[in-house]
């Protein structure tokens, strides 16, 4: 993971200081490329803890096509939940205290942080117990999930990008277009996010199976460790169901920024050793859609101890 840690390092000395959409503001740079050897191990950071069963979970999640967080709550994963929150309290039938620009005032503010908290617990209660509140407000739009598996086509019928994707792989390898797309320019408006992972390209030959993600924007502390193990992790299944084994996973990133209240936290992660990598173990002798939690198993991973960092919304 030196190559993680070399971003780091590289953002932090070259990097333009830039204002962004969440007024948080970053240390910027563009254009930037990792290479990880899937057979030199799993490429899970390892100078600082990072919570792999959120990232499997989130995994698991755009491969049903799902977009709605309740299946992530059900997991205890709450990466997403400030998204659907904002769309809650951003709507006519929003009622509570003003949650205007929550994310910059909960770090700034202390009473405001204990009213925003009570808020987030009535929300996630909400979306577990109340069925119709999950279906408004769980709802994330047309984020991974759906350009994933059910991209709609002018025509109304939907494109299951994902199932197809495999389908070329297992029949044509050497195909150069063994393409997923998430950026869909319809549906952009309709999306809590635009997708930051925004293409990526599978690629056979010696019997391995490499994938290339280019990613338009990454959060090189919080983000970033996550994108790579996802990929990583659907290199692996893909690689599996195609009887293949895992090649590369080459990750390109357009911008790369470290948020300026992460600057603490990235350097503490640059004063530390990077320890061996664990291994991934994947129990399921079925296909990637038919994968579930208990299926996937991290093996030997000793990381450094957790650091923690708010997001930016
Ligand atoms: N927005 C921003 N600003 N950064 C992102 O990384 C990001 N994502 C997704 C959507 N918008 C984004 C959400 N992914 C964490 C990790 C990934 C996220 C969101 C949040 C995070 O806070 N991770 C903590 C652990 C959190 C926990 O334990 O619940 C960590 O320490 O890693 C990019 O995909």
């Amino acid at each position: 993971m030196q190559q993680y840690l070399n971003l780091l390092q590289k953002v932090l000395k070259d990097g333009t200081e830039k204002s962004d959409r969440t007024g948080t503001g970053t240390i910027s740079s563009f254009g930037h490329q990792m290479k990880f050897d899937l057979s030199e191990g799993f490429p899970l950071v390892t100078t600082k803890r990072v919570p792999f069963r959120l990232i499997a979970s989130e995994l698991l999640w755009f491969i049903k096509g799902d977009t709605n967080i309740k299946y992530l709550l059900q997991q205890n994963n709450h990466i997403w939940d400030e998204w659907a929150f904002q769309n809650w309290v951003e709507s006519d039938s929003y009622d509570g205290p003003d949650m205007t620009d929550f994310g910059l005032r909960s770090q700034k503010d202390a009473e405001f942080k204990k009213i925003y908290d009570k808020q987030m617990e009535l929300f996630r209660t909400l979306i577990l117990e109340d069925e119709h509140f999950a279906k408004e407000f769980g709802e994330l739009g047309d984020v991974y999930g759906k350009q994933w598996r059910a991209w709609s086509k002018s025509t109304g019928e939907t494109i299951d990008q994902l199932k197809e994707v495999i389908q070329s792989i297992k029949n044509n390898p050497d195909s150069r277009r063994h393409i997923v797309s998430a950026w869909n320019p319809e549906d952009i408006p309709s999306m809590a996010l635009p997708p930051c992972h925004t293409l990526f390209q599978f690629y056979v030959a010696d019997g391995k199976l490499s994938c290339q993600l280019y990613q338009r924007s990454g959060d090189l502390f919080l983000g970033i460790p996550f994108n790579i193990a996802s990929y990583a992790l659907l290199t692996h299944m893909v690689a599996k169901e195609c009887n293949l084994e895992p090649g590369s996973f080459i990750h390109t990133i357009g911008d790369a920024h470290i948020y300026s209240n992460h600057l603490n936290q990235v350097n503490e992660q640059l004063s530390r050793q990077p320890k061996e990598l664990p291994t991934l173990k994947l129990t399921n002798e079925q296909d990637v859609f038919s994968t579930q939690m208990e299926h996937i198993e991290l093996i030997n991973y000793n990381p450094h101890p957790s650091i923690k960092a708010p997001v930016a919304v």
